[in-house]
């Protein structure tokens, strides 16, 4: 365990490292605050914390000698691994945990953990609504936008949790243990991060690492990689759901209707038409949402019920408004090309696609390849929209506009827009960069929008 002299080095001040920063004051235990934006103001910082906290805040280059004074370095999501100051402590054996591994340690209660490329946040939302039909303490925390830490002191052995958690999350967790995993699907992201789609599997997968035969694993059995993992190395008990084939004793799409034969006998979840969500993704999430529901024991009839309720999260293929006859959509979650591919999929009239942002590393090429006969127009903006471009035309698609900013691109899209189109903003990129993440990015599309 923690060398009780030394001290918690809490790295990364955003809303996890914070929220980290404040449970462990609530504790009693002693830490330093790094952050290596330079740029950052100390009594900006301290506005956020108790008054009485006097921890060292350090910005900028990370001093040797803080490596000395360091039990445990929290580490936030965004800062990766090969960082400088996190291999230094590394070498000095300071364990590194992220902040869902701090929450897990200080929490209580059940945990329901959601991981994957695509639909984390939808599934994660479900799954809460499904728990509150049974449960009184639920807490939807994580990668959806509140930080784990922020709930874990208030947790207790009654509480129900479910949580979002990116890859990123699980690079750096130790004993953090749920009571039921999913793993929704596999696709390439984060691979500037990773560095291979074997790493990010592995990364993925590890989100079961500490689950036993008690648990359960629940897995998209349409996934090569997950039907794989679920069949030969998962050590939890498995629940496969597919929207592509019958899965004996899963659960599984058949017509327009969701089945489960997850209690030994064919029954009749919901059929498709009384969601409120659309498209086959938004089913593989209500499938793995239905699983966790029945694996933490609340009823089939409950679950129903927060199904037919449930309404698509915001920035996941919102519909924003109508004008002059044409629909607008806001997708800015869609972060990566296959959550971009499932938006294109999802509209029914010719579109004129606003696409582009940070680049993650990977190839465009299958999102390109799903414009046939929907995109009219790609309308291009940040770091990556050269090398879009430079895709997009190798595979002959050639209606691609340049833009600065997202004002422009909204300009653009009204004026090119002809009665009965649809324009999408989805960019199959994150939003760093130009923007402080993907929800203020489609909070400002979403302005200008209802601007016009
Ligand atoms: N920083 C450093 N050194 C670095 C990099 C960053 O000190 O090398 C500092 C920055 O200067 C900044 C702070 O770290 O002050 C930002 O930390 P962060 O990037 O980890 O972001 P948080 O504000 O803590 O938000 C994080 C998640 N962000 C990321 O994973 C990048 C949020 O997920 C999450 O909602 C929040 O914790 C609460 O748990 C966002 C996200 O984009 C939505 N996630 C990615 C995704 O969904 O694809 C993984």
């Amino acid at each position: 365990m923690r060398d009780q002299k030394k001290k918690y080095l809490v790295a990364g001040l955003g809303a996890s490292g914070m929220a980290a920063a404040r449970l462990l004051i609530e504790a009693g235990e002693e830490m330093i605050l790094y952050d290596s934006n330079g740029e950052l103001k100390v009594s900006e910082i301290r506005k956020n914390l108790p008054q009485d906290c006097d921890a060292p805040i350090v910005l900028g280059e990370l001093a040797e000698s803080v490596v000395g004074e360091t039990g445990v370095c929290v580490i936030s999501p965004g800062i990766p691994l090969t960082a400088s100051f996190v291999k230094t402590l590394r070498e000095a054996d300071v364990p590194i945990w992220s902040e869902i591994e701090l929450a897990y340690r200080y929490g209580a209660g059940r945990i329901a953990a959601i991981t994957g490329t695509n639909g984390k946040t939808t599934t994660t939302a479900l799954v809460g609504d499904i728990l509150r039909r049974k449960y009184n303490q639920v807490n939807v925390v994580g990668n959806i936008g509140v930080p784990y830490t922020s709930k874990a002191l208030s947790l207790t052995p009654d509480s129900v949790t479910a949580v979002e958690v990116s890859s990123f999350q699980l690079e750096s967790i130790d004993r953090f243990h749920p009571d039921v995993s999913a793993i929704l699907n596999i696709t390439p992201d984060h691979l500037n991060r990773h560095g291979t789609m074997e790493e990010y599997t592995r990364v993925k997968e590890s989100i079961t690492a500490n689950q036993t035969g008690e648990d359960y694993c629940v897995l998209n059995y349409d996934d090569e990689r997950l039907r794989a993992f679920g069949e030969e190395k998962c050590s939890a008990k498995v629940i496969f759901f597919s929207s592509r084939t019958v899965i004996p004793g899963g659960l599984y799409l058949e017509g327009d209707a969701i089945v489960s034969e997850l209690d030994g006998r064919k029954e009749m979840v919901c059929r498709t038409g009384e969601l409120n969500i659309l498209g086959r993704h938004n089913y593989e999430n209500v499938m793995a949402a239905v699983a966790i529901g029945r694996a933490l024991d609340v009823s089939l009839d409950d679950i129903h019920e927060a199904l037919v309720q449930f309404k698509a999260v915001e920035h996941r293929i919102e519909f924003v408004r109508e004008v002059d006859g044409v629909a607008y959509y806001n997708d800015s979650k869609g972060t990566n090309p296959d959550a971009a591919i499932q938006a294109v999929q999802a509209m029914t009239r010719p579109t004129i696609l606003i696409g582009g942002g940070y680049d993650k590393g990977g190839s465009f090429g299958e999102w390109i390849a799903s414009f046939a006969g929907r995109v009219r127009l790609l309308i291009l903006l940040g770091q990556t929209a050269e090398r879009i471009e430079q895709e997009a035309k190798a595979m002959g698609f050639d209606q691609i506009v340049y833009v600065e900013d997202m004002e422009e691109a909204v300009a653009v899209a009204a004026d090119r827009a002809r009665k009965g189109d649809a324009v999408l903003l989805s960019p199959a990129c994150a939003s760093w960069g130009m923007f402080k993440n993907y929800e203020e990015r489609g909070r400002i599309f979403k302005e200008l929008v209802r601007a016009l």
